[in-house]
């Protein structure tokens, strides 16, 4: 990295050198003008225009070619798919308008050269014209942004209905811990002001609320596939934010107040890893692992797929690797799961 940035600072420093010369040299007096444009170089410049369109769009081309493999695969909550939708229809608007407005102005450009021959034409305005250009946005982005809010609405929407389970997602750096609210699905009161390590009590869990003794603390989040889950999300620290790219849910962590995000997830951690695009994704990137590896690189064991819950806000140095596991898993797996749990009152009766 260092070398090219050196490389990069060299050579601005060389055109800010150059550019000084030129601007000495024009400031002198002098009879010739020969850095007046002469017509050759303003069929150059015309020339130029249409190049540097042809790099546009052969950059758009290449990032197609060579970046939607790195996308998410398809969503894998309830909300996702509508989410997906309004986003790949506000890309597709602004791929044609930049396609088709890029042309124009680059052409528009080379049409209208610098030419001795020619006078600009004067033209002040056109009524119609400038009501087309509004009005045609106008209507484009109302659409958008009326869409955009009956999605959030929608989304954010979070309510008690349809039994949704209850979990927490606690947010410290550098990790996350996930607390479940147990048989009554209430979870007990918590304040970071009752933690307590010497009896790990790391959540600040209030004891003597009775709603908190059947709360489960885990490091892994485990969700049964198809049941609404209404999250709750704490910080202890500092400003977090609860991302599960795979679910199209992000919420922001904010020390002192509780934030809320809920969604259903629809596909198993299984059914995801029979997902072309991961099967795909997975192959790709155990390739470049095993290759790695045998260059005796440490740390290039094969990967496997899972969901992940990961930190989107820069909250300190270790934030890039602030992340947590989580399994979709069926009604049954996931049940079984929670048993083997022990519970905030168990673990509490055990410390004493
Ligand atoms: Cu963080």
């Amino acid at each position: 990295m260092t070398p090219f940035l050196t490389i990069v600072v060299l050579v601005l420093v060389a055109i800010a050198i150059w550019q000084m010369t030129k601007i000495f040299e024009l400031s002198q007096i002098r009879t010739s003008n020969s850095q007046v444009a002469s017509e050759t170089d303003n069929k150059y410049n015309g020339y130029l225009m249409f190049a540097f369109l042809i790099f546009l769009y052969g950059i758009t081309i290449f990032s197609f070619w060579k970046y939607t493999k790195v996308l998410l695969p398809e969503a894998a909550s309830e909300h996702g798919g509508g989410y997906d939708s309004l986003m790949v229809i506000s890309f597709v608007i602004i791929f044609i308008v930049q396609t088709l407005t890029q042309f124009l102005l680059h052409y528009f450009a080379f049409k209208y050269r610098g030419d001795r021959e020619r006078k600009a034409l004067f033209y002040a305005d056109n009524d119609r014209l400038e009501f087309i250009w509004t009005i045609i946005p106008v209507i484009v982005l109302a659409g958008l942004i009326l869409w955009g809010l009956y999605a959030w609405t929608n989304i954010m929407d979070i309510n008690d209905e349809d039994d949704p389970l209850t979990v927490e997602l606690y947010a410290q750096q550098f990790n996350w811990t996930a607390r479940y609210a147990g048989n009554d699905n209430v979870l007990g009161d918590a304040n970071v002001r009752m933690i307590d390590i010497d009896k790990a009590n790391i959540l600040g869990l209030d004891s003597s609320d009775p709603n908190a003794a059947d709360d489960i603390i885990v490091k892994e989040l485990h969700l049964p596939v198809g049941r609404k889950v209404n999250f709750k999300m704490r910080s202890q620290d500092v400003l977090h934010s609860a991302y599960m790219p795979h679910f199209r849910a992000q919420m922001n962590c904010v020390p002192g107040m509780i934030t809320q995000f809920s969604f259903t997830p629809t596909i198993t951690t299984e059914e995801m890893r029979q997902n072309p695009d991961v099967v795909d994704k997975v192959k790709r990137i155990n390739g470049i692992r095993a290759e790695k590896a045998s260059r005796g690189i440490d740390n290039t064991d094969p990967w496997e797929f899972d969901y992940i819950l990961l930190c989107n806000k820069i909250c300190g140095k270790s934030h890039y690797n602030m992340q947590m596991k989580i399994i979709v898993e069926t009604e049954e797996e996931y049940n079984a799961w929670i048993a083997s749990q022990q519970t905030f009152g168990k673990s509490m009766a055990s410390a004493q």
